[in-house]
């Protein structure tokens, strides 16, 4: 299979797997479930969860405890787009080709589809613990699981993206230093992708230094691909990225773009994801398809 048949398969399959964790809208709070269920089921690259099962993969992971790992991941995430897109924060009112969640349901039900979905993935993740019942070795993999919800907590939490993304709210109109705006790259965007990179591995028994250099190539990766954003925001295609472009300029947004130029932040790029290539090929075990993805990050189109 190449490249692309093997993305597309991919997605489908993680697409599948979150699927399999969605709340059935039903009860007084239908309306609220299918407005976390209308941001989910937008699309989305998936990259998350996908490179969660390809570090899973790599170091030889076996049975079920990675799937609702893979679904809280991405809720995290897409409860995070929810209020990145609220009108007191980029105000913006389209995302993946289509009406963003406070558009479609109002502004107080995308404040509490936010909510409700990234408590919704603690709920997810904690269903981790059913695996236990079909185990080798039930104690090994409980504390696997808690190593992981650590890992899953702290990349989402006051210093991963929530304390990133408050930064960049808090600097909002403001010239940045690049030390900031490297701050809140780090930990809004990088975050979630150390961090998916990392529970994979830690899930599947990885040795612990492993998992920091996967940590530390999630650094690059995620420094690459918010540059990259902020490239997209400036150059990109609004039909293409299923976006306005330009809510950086409008939203008078620092960043490395706005900062030092498209043509530097292409250059940052690039020296990112080489470093980040280089210390992925010092890893005891390889993953052709991962090591592509984290190559065609770096030239994304959307
Ligand atoms: C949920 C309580 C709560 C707060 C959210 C708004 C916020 C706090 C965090 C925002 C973090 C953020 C939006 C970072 C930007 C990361 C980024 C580049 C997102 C785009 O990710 P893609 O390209 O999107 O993977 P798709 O649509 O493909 O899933």
């Amino acid at each position: 299979m190449n490249y692309n048949e093997e993305l597309k398969a991919r997605t489908l399959h993680v697409n599948a797997v979150i699927r399999d964790y969605l709340p059935e809208e039903k009860g007084f709070q239908k309306t609220i479930l299918s407005a976390v269920n209308y941001s989910m089921e937008a699309g989305g690259k998936r990259i998350r969860p996908m490179m969660m099962e390809c570090t899973w993969q790599m170091y030889e992971g076996r049975g079920t405890v990675i799937a609702p790992f893979m679904a809280a991941m991405e809720m995290i995430h897409n409860s995070s787009l929810i209020h990145d897109d609220l009108p007191a924060l980029d105000n913006d009112s389209m995302r993946r080709g289509r009406k963003t969640t406070h558009k479609e349901y109002g502004e107080a039900l995308a404040i509490m589809a936010g909510d409700v979905l990234l408590n919704y993935a603690y709920e997810t993740a904690f269903r981790s613990f059913d695996a236990l019942k079909d185990a080798e070795d039930p104690q090994q993999l409980a504390g696997r699981i808690s190593e992981a919800l650590r890992v899953l907590a702290a990349k989402t939490g006051i210093n991963g993206m929530l304390g990133g993304q408050s930064c960049d709210v808090e600097y909002d109109g403001r010239t940045m230093t690049e030390n900031q705006i490297e701050f809140i790259n780090r930990t809004k965007t990088g975050a979630l992708i150390e961090g998916s990179l990392m529970i994979g591995a830690i899930l599947a028994g990885a040795p612990a230094d492993e998992v920091r250099t996967l940590e530390e190539i999630g650094t690059d990766i995620g420094l690459a691909f918010q540059i990259r954003d902020d490239i997209l925001d400036v150059t990109g295609n609004a039909q293409e990225i299923g976006k306005p472009v330009g809510s950086d300029e409008r939203n008078r947004k620092s960043t490395y773009v706005s900062l030092f130029g498209v043509q530097a932040g292409r250059q940052k790029v690039e020296k990112l994801s080489e470093n980040a290539l280089m210390k992925f090929d010092s890893l005891s075990v390889q993953h052709e398809f991962l090591r592509r993805l984290l190559e065609e990050l770096a030239t994304r189109r959307r």
